[in-house]
């Protein structure tokens, strides 16, 4: 079905229902069986979508993944919800309850993922200005009561994760990147030789459809072995650059860290707090050249950085567009779009929508079924027609927008999608799935 047959009123309810499933209350699970708690980077999206329907709601997403910072300033991958059953590896096997900087009471994992947040309170404050009333008051008074904690959080990225202030964050897993088994982590993951790794049960391949859609057993072990690493130095910053097996300056993560640094200092103006505002501008303009410096001029296409074996890293994974969401250098944004909707992306002949896959189906490397190493992840699509918009690109945002309303008329929700057959894969029902479906509807 097309989003010309189908309604855009039954979408927006079906997606509603999504979130409405997902909900436990105060936070929203990022699905209903696959991932039973709250992430980091999934809550700031599925905000974005809840305050299409509710901003009281949406403010509570957030404020419920900020009472989980660490003392530190760093905002954790996974909040976890109280039933531990669900996932694996959960709070008893990150081994962060020995962890100096988590704050009493509250149990998370103890890495982080890409800083959206700031954006998705920039769209809370929005819609919330747009109803006017109470929804107002709740969003400048939340604006007001949680700047300190974002503040603290890009602070935290811009020094312990970028200590030589080259303007790229370093990330210390692959999770932490959010797209954990991209080929773009196949060098330093065949670098990592795991030690003696606690045996595990995994859960998540009882999810799915198809194993070897997900990571396989042998990346599974190198991922418990970086968390094992964090773990015996009890996750402290210091200790865990020191020890960590896996160090690679994440272009995508520096591409929102500069895009969402900039949101942020607009939002410190509103509050009058000018220092912080111009300091915040300073890292966005930081994080946006140190993300240009990364293009391959051969290929136009951002990199990331292997700091453990000095080396960049090539790959055509959707990540090269990290200028797209970073900002920046008219020239080379020009370039990017150009790449974006050309033959190896949007434009490639054998997709089913035009949208861009995680992997160029161009390169040998894609999977068309494999989580990150092909499939179309419909989120990210909503992050590159912000950017788009952001940047006067109206076209770019509307073929995005439209392609992905076609896409998502499917009402499965899912958590990705096979790019060639438009086939929903992963886990269905995926909330920030159903809050890009919400946020394009509008
Ligand atoms: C590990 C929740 C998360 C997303 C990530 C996605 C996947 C977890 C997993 O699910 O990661 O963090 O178990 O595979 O890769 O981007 O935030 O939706």
């Amino acid at each position: 079905m097309s989003i010309e047959t189908l309604s855009t009123a039954q979408l927006r309810a079906a997606a509603i229902e999504v979130l409405r499933v997902n909900d436990l209350g105060t936070m929203t699970t990022a699905a209903p069986n696959l991932y039973p708690h709250m992430w980091s980077w999934d809550a700031a999206f599925i905000s974005i979508g809840l305050a299409r329907v509710s901003v009281p709601r949406a403010i509570t997403e957030l404020r419920t993944l900020l009472a989980a910072q660490w003392t530190t300033g760093m905002i954790p991958h996974i909040v976890f919800t109280d039933d531990d059953t669900g996932y694996f590896p959960g709070f008893d096997r990150w081994g962060t309850a020995n962890a100096a900087a988590l704050p009493p009471g509250t149990r998370s994992s103890g890495i982080c993922q890409p800083p959206v947040h700031a954006i998705a309170l920039r769209h809370i404050l929005d819609r919330a200005r747009e109803n006017g009333g109470s929804d107002q008051q709740a969003a400048e008074s939340f604006l007001a009561e949680s700047f300190d904690g974002w503040l603290a959080w890009h602070r935290w990225l811009a020094t312990v994760r970028d200590p030589d202030g080259v303007g790229l964050v370093e990330i210390h897993h692959g999770w932490e990147s959010g797209f954990d088994n991209s080929p773009r982590w196949d060098g330093p993951y065949s670098r990592v030789v795991p030690g003696e790794v606690e045996p595990f049960t995994r859960r998540d391949t009882l999810h799915v459809a198809d194993a070897s859609e997900r990571p396989d057993d042998a990346e599974y072990t190198k991922y418990l072995w970086l968390v094992q690493q964090m773990a015996s130095v009890r996750f402290d910053d210091d200790a865990v650059r020191d020890t960590i097996d896996f160090r690679v300056r994440d272009v995508f993560f520096s591409g929102i860290m500069a895009a969402s640094s900039e949101v942020l200092a607009g939002l410190g103006d509103e509050l009058g707090r000018t220092g912080d505002a111009a300091e915040l501008r300073e890292l966005a303009a930081r994080f946006r050249a140190g993300v240009a410096s990364t293009v391959d001029p051969a290929t136009g296409l951002a990199r990331d950085y292997d700091v453990l074996a000095s080396e960049w890293i090539s790959t055509d994974t959707v990540s090269g567009f990290a200028p797209l969401v970073a900002g920046g250098d008219p020239g080379l944004l020009e370039r990017q779009r150009d790449l974006l909707q050309g033959p190896h992306w949007m434009g490639h002949p054998d997709l089913r929508f035009p949208l861009p896959p995680s992997t160029s189906p161009a390169s040998p490397a894609f999977r068309p079924r494999t989580y990150w190493r092909g499939p179309v992840w419909p989120f990210l699509n909503l992050l590159l027609g912000w950017a788009s918009a952001r940047d006067g690109q109206e076209h770019l945002h509307g073929s995005l927008r439209s392609a992905s309303l076609d896409q998502l008329s499917d009402l499965k929700f899912a958590e990705y999608y096979d790019p060639l057959s438009g086939t929903p894969l992963g886990s269905f029902a995926q909330a920030w799935t159903a809050a890009a479906a919400l946020e394009w509807i509008g």
